[in-house]
């Protein structure tokens, strides 16, 4: 194969793996884009992540026209001598140690103001439900007295229904019950709320609501086998009245 043949299908490979990696993203309006959320949990956290990569971006902006400034304006011309030699400026050198500091203190109020506002257990008021992630699949539990059937069993469902606006209180289990063994899943909607591993042994808990009516999909994010790939699932968010009439329907059918 000549050179150019090799430029050619260099070029082709690399435009089919950018296109391949975009459509990954979500960046053509994909359901799991993090960058347009359906509630305040994934909202805040997008918030927080633009928080730390705008002041990013322009720090590589600015160093970059930098570096091509001073290499162009300062590279070696015929008949140049020797350049002064220097070691060192403690002026800059202080003002570079100062401005990210600041910098850093700018990020890191808001952050640990959320760190602990989405650590915190969620309202008394809540939806409480338990998620349960076992080998490959999701069953969701809501927990309060009020979806219980005639045994005391609480409505339990492979896809999960929320009322919009209200806080739901997830505690996640591993395995079909606490004496099944397991392996660690994640669940994670990327719209709604950043993921949280679910671990045998270990009752981890979050809450997050949806703002916006509409079906989102979820999926197990901590590869745990043959099946990680298709351990899916979604959370449509309805309107609570709809919501209601949605529990006791399938009430009647458990
Ligand atoms: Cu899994």
């Amino acid at each position: 194969m000549n050179a150019r043949r090799v430029r050619t299908l260099t070029g082709v490979a690399l435009a089919v793996a950018l296109a391949t990696l975009l459509a990954g993203c979500g960046a053509f309006g994909g359901d799991q884009n993090t960058f347009n959320p359906g509630g305040d949990v994934a909202e805040r956290q997008r918030d927080l992540f633009l928080l730390g990569l705008w002041p990013a971006i322009v720090i590589l902006m600015g160093v970059l026209t930098a570096v091509v400034y001073i290499v162009v304006r300062f590279r070696r011309r015929e008949g140049d001598e020797m350049p002064k030699q220097v070691h060192g400026n403690n002026r800059l050198e202080i003002a570079w140690t100062i401005a990210p500091l600041f910098l850093l203190a700018f990020i890191a109020v808001p952050t640990v103001d959320g760190i602990i506002d989405l650590g915190r257990a969620a309202d008394d008021d809540a939806l409480h439900v338990r998620v349960v992630a076992f080998q490959w699949d999701w069953r969701f539990q809501y927990l309060d007295a009020e979806y219980a059937d005639a045994d005391g069993n609480p409505l339990t469902v492979p896809d999960l229904y929320i009322p919009v606006d209200r806080q739901i209180g997830v505690e996640l289990q591993a395995g079909l019950n606490a004496a099944a063994t397991d392996v660690i899943h994640s669940f994670w909607v990327p719209k709604l709320a950043g993921k949280q591993d679910v671990m045998p042994g270990r009752t981890n808990r979050m809450w997050f609501n949806a703002t916006e009516a509409g079906v989102y999909s979820g999926q197990c994010a901590e590869f745990c086998g043959i099946g990680h790939a298709v351990m899916k699932f979604t959370v449509t968010a309805v309107e609570p009245a709809e919501f209601e009439s949605w529990a006791e329907e399938q009430l009647a059918g458990q």
